[in-house]
Formats: structure tokens, sequence, C-alpha cells
């Protein structure tokens, strides 16, 4: 049986929730052909990284699936890549602010997911959520995070699978972002749910990517 290790975000903010880390909490601990092993990351750009690796060394994953909060977004967004820019008038919960820094001077500009995104924002919509695949983590935690493992799983574990999916504000959010979407945590988490199982069937495959009836990925 694959493991897969799944990542959530403390709050962050004006928020006393992330609703990355309250429904990657509420997954089942067998999702299809994956265990589901769960981490919470602080929202700092150091040690969510550092706590990360020290995660996928301890647990040997077979993917790694992180999660976030990118409140104003109304669909679940898998994320197609990351890159090598940390920018955000936002200070992380360790009152870190950078404006226009490199995540590792002599990294490449990017990363590419390595986990069939697409067919998971597939399967996330057939889990009655809407989906879309995007084009850009942001520039703060989350992008960092995402930056860090597909640098960390490229160098030292070049067979483990990484990926990200930013979720919108849970329904609970709507009272403190009132002109913001918002989905219901249980819809959520049954998106969540969809994405580690279309992962785990992937890993089970053999990672080869898919095509639909016109050889398009999908
Ligand atoms: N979202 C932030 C950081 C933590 C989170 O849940 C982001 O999109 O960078």
């Amino acid at each position: 049986m694959a493991t897969i290790l799944l990542t959530g975000f403390e709050p962050f903010g004006p928020d006393a929730v992330n609703p990355s880390w309250d429904a990657v909490c509420r997954l089942p601990e067998v999702i299809g052909t994956a265990r589901v092993v769960r981490l919470r990351l602080p929202v700092e750009y150091d040690r969510a990284s550092t706590m990360l690796a020290e995660a996928v060394r301890r647990e040997r994953p077979d993917a790694v699936l992180c999660v976030g909060q990118a409140g104003g977004r109304s669909a679940i967004t898998p994320e197609m890549v990351a890159i090598n820019y940390d920018d955000a008038a936002l200070s992380d919960n360790a009152g870190v602010q950078r404006s226009g820094a490199s995540i590792l001077p002599d990294g490449p500009a990017a990363y590419f997911t390595t986990l069939p995104i697409k067919s998971i924002a597939h399967a996330i919509r057939q889990s009655g959520a809407p989906a879309a695949v995007s084009f850009t983590a942001g520039t703060f935690v989350c992008n960092h995070l995402m930056y860090c493992l597909l640098h960390l799983l490229q160098h030292d574990f070049p067979a483990v699978c990484g990926g990200f999916i930013h979720v919108p504000f849970a329904s609970a959010q709507a009272a403190l972002h009132p002109d913001a979407p918002s989905l219901p945590l249980d819809t959520i988490v049954r998106a969540l749910e969809a994405a580690v199982r279309v992962s785990g069937e992937y890993l089970a495959a053999g990672c080869g990517e898919r095509h639909d009836a016109e050889g398009h990925v999908c």
C-alpha cells in the first residue's frame, strides 16, 4: 500500500482556523490504495519547509501532497508550478516579511508538480466541488513550501511525487470575509479525498501519464 504524506497549515492573518488543516484532519486513514500520514505545518517560510523535509525523511512516503488556504479563490486549485521567489506584504507567523527574495539563490526558476493535477482536478469536480488547475501558487509560504518540497524530491527522493492544492475559505470563515467565496468544509474534505484517491491510483499504475480518448494528457 502506498503512503501519501498530507500536510495542512495552521491559521494565519486574521483567521482563527485554516481549512487546509481542518480538512486534512478529517480524512480517513486509508483512501483507496493509499495510507494517509498527516502533518500540521506552521505558516513560516523556513520552519514549514524544514519540518516537511524532516517528515519526508522520517516517513518515506510515495507521494507528498501539501494543502493550503487561498482566500478569495472560488475553486479548489491543484497547483502546476512553484517559483523561486518570496514576496508578500503579509509577514509569516514568525514575523518574517520577504520582498522579492530568491528561495534558493542557485536553484532553478521554477519546479513543476509531479502529481497528475489534471486528473486530480477532474476527480475533484466529480466529487461535487469546483476545481481548476492553477498556474500560480502565489509568492507567500505556500509557494515557498511547494518549491522547497519539489527541490528536495528532485534531489534526494526522485521516485517520490509531490504537489500542492489550494483550497478556498471554509463556510465558517464567511462572517469574517463576507465578500469572498467559501465552500462547506465537508465539500473540501471530499475533494481532498478524491485527490488522494487519484494520486494513489497514479502511484499504483507506475506514475505514467494519463491520456484521454483523443490522446491528450488528462
Ligand atoms: N495559505 C498561505 C500560507 C498558508 C496558507 O494556508 C499561502 O497561500 O501562501
